[in-house]
Formats: C-alpha cells, sequence, structure tokens
C-alpha cells in the first residue's frame, strides 16, 4: 500500500507484509494480493480523508487510520487494522476462499443505544474465474464499531474492535419473512448473503444510499444450446435495507423482486449499479438505479428528489474549435 505526493510523484508513506520492503509499517497479515481499489472515507465531511478501507485475495479487510496531526511522512497513517477475515485465512477450504476484488460502500448509522458505527459492504468474487461454483461466494455487511469513535488515534491496538470472522455475524436468510420484517440480530458485528444460485458472485462494488444498500451479482447460469456456444450469465440485482438488513418498503411491493431479489435484469454482467437522477417525461424528476442497459426506478420511488434538491439542474456543452 502506498501513498504518494500527487503532484510530485514523491513516495510519502509504504505498509507491507514483507519486513524487507523498508516500509513505514510492516503489517504481517498483508500477504495477499489487493488488485481492489482503495475506498477513501472522510468520515466527518471536512475535506481530508480520515480511513481508507480495502480488501484483499485471501478474503480479508483492512482499515487504515490516517493521522491528519502527523508531522512526520512516516506518521501519515497510525495504523493498518485487520477488522475482518472470511476466506482462507479463517477456513482453508476451497469454498471459502473467498477473494475482494471490489471496494466496499460504506456509510454510518445509529444503534437502537445512539451509538454511532459504520457499515463496511462488499461482495466477494472470483473476477479470474467467473463461471467458478465451487468458492462458496457471499455479500458481507461489516459493522465497525471503532472508526467513529473520536479517540481512534489514541487507542491501543488492545482496545480496538477484535477481527471480525464468520461466527460473528448473522446470517442474512433471504427467505426469512422474521429477517425481512425484523432484519437479523443486532448484537452481531454484521451479516451475510449465501448467494443462492450456483456460481453467483459478485464482480462489481455496490452502492447506500437513503439506507438501502444496491448491489448487483453476477450468476453463470449456463443457457448451453450447443457445444459451441458461450456462456452468457445473467445479472441479479439485491436491495436490502440497512443497517440491519431488513426487506426494504418499496421492495416488498415492487413486482419486479421476489424478496431482496430481482433475478436476470440483464443477460451477461451489467456490473456496479448506479444511482441516477432522471427528468421523466412528466418533467417531474425521479431517482433511478441503473445496472448495465437495465434502469429500476421503483427502488428509491417513495423519495421526493424535487425536494432534496440535491443535484442542481445543470446546462453543458462542449468547445468546438470555432468558440
Ligand atoms: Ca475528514
Amino acid at each position: 500500500m502506498y501513498i504518494v505526493d500527487a503532484e510530485k510523484g514523491d513516495l510519502l508513506w509504504k505498509a507491507s507484509g514483507n519486513t524487507g520492503d523498508d516500509a513505514d509499517l510492516v503489517v504481517a497479515d498483508m500477504k495477499f494480493s489487493i488488485p481492489s481499489s482503495p475506498k477513501a472515507i472522510d468520515l466527518d465531511g471536512d475535506g481530508v480523508t480520515d480511513v481508507i478501507y480495502v480488501g484483499d485475495l485471501g478474503g480479508q479487510v483492512f482499515r487504515i487510520d490516517l493521522d491528519k496531526k502527523a508531522v512526520a511522512n512516516a506518521g501519515i497513517a497510525k495504523r493498518v487494522r485487520l477488522i475482518a477475515k472470511v476466506g482462507q485465512t479463517e477456513s482453508a477450504t476451497l469454498a471459502n476462499q473467498r477473494r475482494f476484488y471490489e471496494p466496499p460502500a460504506v456509510a454510518t448509522f445509529k444503534d437502537s443505544a445512539g451509538q454511532l458505527f459504520a457499515t463496511v459492504a462488499m461482495g466477494s468474487g472470483y473476477r479470474s474465474r467467473p463461471l467458478n461454483a465451487i468458492t462458496d461466494e457471499r455479500f458481507y455487511t461489516f459493522f465497525d464499531k471503532d472508526v467513529v469513535k473520536p479517540n481512534l488515534m489514541a487507542m491501543a491496538d488492545a482496545d480496538l474492535q477484535a477481527v471480525i470472522t464468520t461466527s460473528d455475524l448473522a446470517v442474512l436468510d433471504l427467505n426469512s419473512t422474521t429477517i425481512q420484517d425484523e432484519g437479523v440480530d443486532t448484537t452481531k458485528k454484521g451479516w451475510f448473503i449465501d448467494y443462492p444460485e450456483a456460481g453467483e458472485k459478485s464482480l462489481a462494488s455496490g452502492f447506500i444510499f437513503s439506507s438501502r444498500l444496491v448491489f448487483s451479482t453476477y450468476s453463470p447460469v449456463q443457457s448451453v444450446t450447443s457445444n459451441c456456444s458461450p456462456v452468457k450469465g445473467q445479472t441479479n440485482l439485491y436491495t436490502v435495507c440497512m443497517p440491519y438488513g431488513k426487506l426494504c418498503a418499496t421492495t416488498k411491493t415492487d413486482p419486479s423482486f421476489t424478496g431482496y431479489k430481482k433475478s436476470n435484469t440483464m443477460a451477461g454482467l451489467g456490473g456496479e449499479p448506479q444511482l441516477m437522477l432522471i427528468k421523466k417525461d412528466d418533467g417531474t424528476l425521479g431517482y433511478t438505479v441503473l445496472t448495465g442497459t437495465t434502469l429500476d426506478a421503483g427502488i428509491f420511488s417513495d423519495l421526493d428528489p424535487n425536494s432534496a434538491k440535491l443535484v442542481p439542474s445543470k446546462k453543458w456543452r462542449e468547445k468546438s474549435s470555432k468558440d
């Protein structure tokens, strides 16, 4: 993990799992590749990144705590903390060799006691082998109760939340009407969904907006008609109410969804769902989720974008050489 000066390119800080790398921080748990983009989070909205989350190919998730008061480059990050492990460092079986290729969606919520915590939501998926059905891929939401603490910089590592493993998590059973109505056990440190289809996996990041988590999966359904026809697969779309995994009211009444899931939104790989604010034919605005080539207006149909005024209307054109 490198932090460099964006203007000059100078190396400012480095963390590595290898003691021979002359790193500012040697992190023994950093022993797998990290193809994912790091997810930089500005928790207090002051324009300065506070923490970075990133997963690796060993099914581990790290949080890098940045120290904005650091006086020397070596102190830019206070620590690189392993916050969860749900892959081969927890269990070495082939089914458990989960890999994180995509950055998480992160948001903060309050629990019933009014305590802030962060949700770190990300799915596993063997991107190098999209047809693989041996790994038991999952979508996770980890609860990070440390990141919101005002004294995070001063805390001793021994006082931080223990590394989350599978037994710390609730299972979000997609078919449980109790969970659909009430959510998972709130005393757990998060939850996961076991993807129901063979080979179903995450190949894109999701997003969290208005307490709703939206993410897509790729399912390599074999619709082979002859020996030479390609495996096309399909994209599924999920919507989960945060933070405890209830079924959202709009999803419940949307006939295109069965529970949390809309199956086969498009053939092939749809990629990352994106939230769009679009003008409808009647001139009103509406939130729509774009996944690949498909639009989904139902998920945020209860929101009034005209009163939210989140996105000012703008017009633009490209300058030509005649300008
Ligand atoms: Ca900040």
